[in-house]
């Protein structure tokens, strides 16, 4: 059985090439992208099982996303074909300030009808954990029903819950996600969120009163999230720690949090305690925004799973 089934959206991601823009671009990158699957193949890489669980619709776009999920390592039983709705596409403008501007066509995807009736099959494998975040919850009323079953059903299997809020406002307004999920905090083992979020999760940014309040919510263990500067684990003491970032050139930082959150949960579940999990995921997120692209760029195989032998070693 998998070690992580993370649930979600995977789309077609189109986006001009580097130094070009969405509304003069004579060409556009394709790449496949969305957090959950971008999460998997950071696990995978580390040389754990991850598996995605998601549907996909009957299109060329749908085959492709399984056929790159599984290039990523990642195992795609999970995905289950859809021939009445299309797979999701998206755009992506990355500015000249490396900021990001999405623009979704999703709405009706396959992704969408995700309900509570695939929250047995994605238990049944019994995986260590399960992941989604914020976006599964706002795909619309069937997916958010999916993610309350699986909590209840990881919960009492004693599977461990990992929850990213990964607020995306193009999708649904940030509140209203907030609020489905603060209900959830007291079954999630493992909350990664960044500073943004933590203001509109927990009313909280200063990283002692985010693990204060993810604390108090009911949450096992905190990874706080603040991009370019660094991120924030629980010490001995459960208190934060900061490390810096290592992101030496910063071309797209789509899909770092993702990279960062793999990282750590795969070195986590490996029996690496927070501080070194925290190094791996912050080597991760430096290769992902130095790469065009939400999940390109990961560091190779060998090298990966190098990284994680020797912070298991150190501890040892
Ligand atoms: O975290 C990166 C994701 O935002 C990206 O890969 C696409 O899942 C996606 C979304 O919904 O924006």
């Amino acid at each position: 059985s998998p070690d992580v089934v993370a649930v979600g959206e995977a789309m077609l991601l189109l986006q001009p090439p580097a130094g070009d823009a969405l509304g003069s671009a004579d060409h556009l990158e394709v790449h496949i992208a969305g957090a959950e699957l971008n999460v998997c193949a950071a696990v995978a890489r580390l040389g754990l099982r991850a598996s995605f669980a998601s549907r996909v619709g009957d299109d060329p776009f749908g085959l492709r996303v399984v056929a790159e999920a599984r290039a990523l390592g990642v195992a795609t039983d999970l995905v289950e074909v859809d021939p009445e709705r299309p797979t999701g596409v998206y755009f992506k403008d990355v500015r000249p300030d490396g900021r990001r501007r999405v623009h979704y066509y999703r709405s009706g995807s396959a992704a969408a009808a995700l309900g509570r009736d695939d929250a047995a099959r994605i238990l049944a494998c019994r995986p260590r954990a399960v992941a989604f975040t914020g976006i599964t919850a706002a795909l619309g009323q069937g997916p958010l029903d999916l993610v309350r079953s699986l909590i209840d059903g990881a919960h009492r299997a004693g599977t461990m819950v990992v929850l990213d809020p990964n607020f995306r406002p193009n999708l649904a307004p940030t509140e209203r996600i907030a609020a489905a999920l603060r209900p959830m905090l007291d079954r999630v083992g493992l909350l990664a969120l960044g500073q943004d979020e933590s203001a509109d999760l927990l009313g909280a940014t200063h990283p002692e009163d985010v693990f204060a309040a993810a604390h108090a919510a009911g949450v096992n263990e905190v990874l706080l999230k603040g991009g370019p500067d660094g991120v924030w684990y629980a010490g001995p003491d459960g208190a934060p720690r900061h490390m810096p970032s290592a992101a030496a050139t910063v071309l797209d930082p789509v899909g770092a949090g993702d990279a960062m959150l793999g990282g750590y949960l795969a070195a986590r579940l490996s029996g690496a305690p927070p501080e070194a999990a925290a190094r791996i995921g912050t080597h991760l997120a430096a290769a992902i925004v130095a790469t065009y692209g939400d999940n390109a760029g990961l560091p190779p195989a060998a090298e990966a799973r190098a990284l994680l032998a020797t912070a298991l070693r150190a501890e040892s």
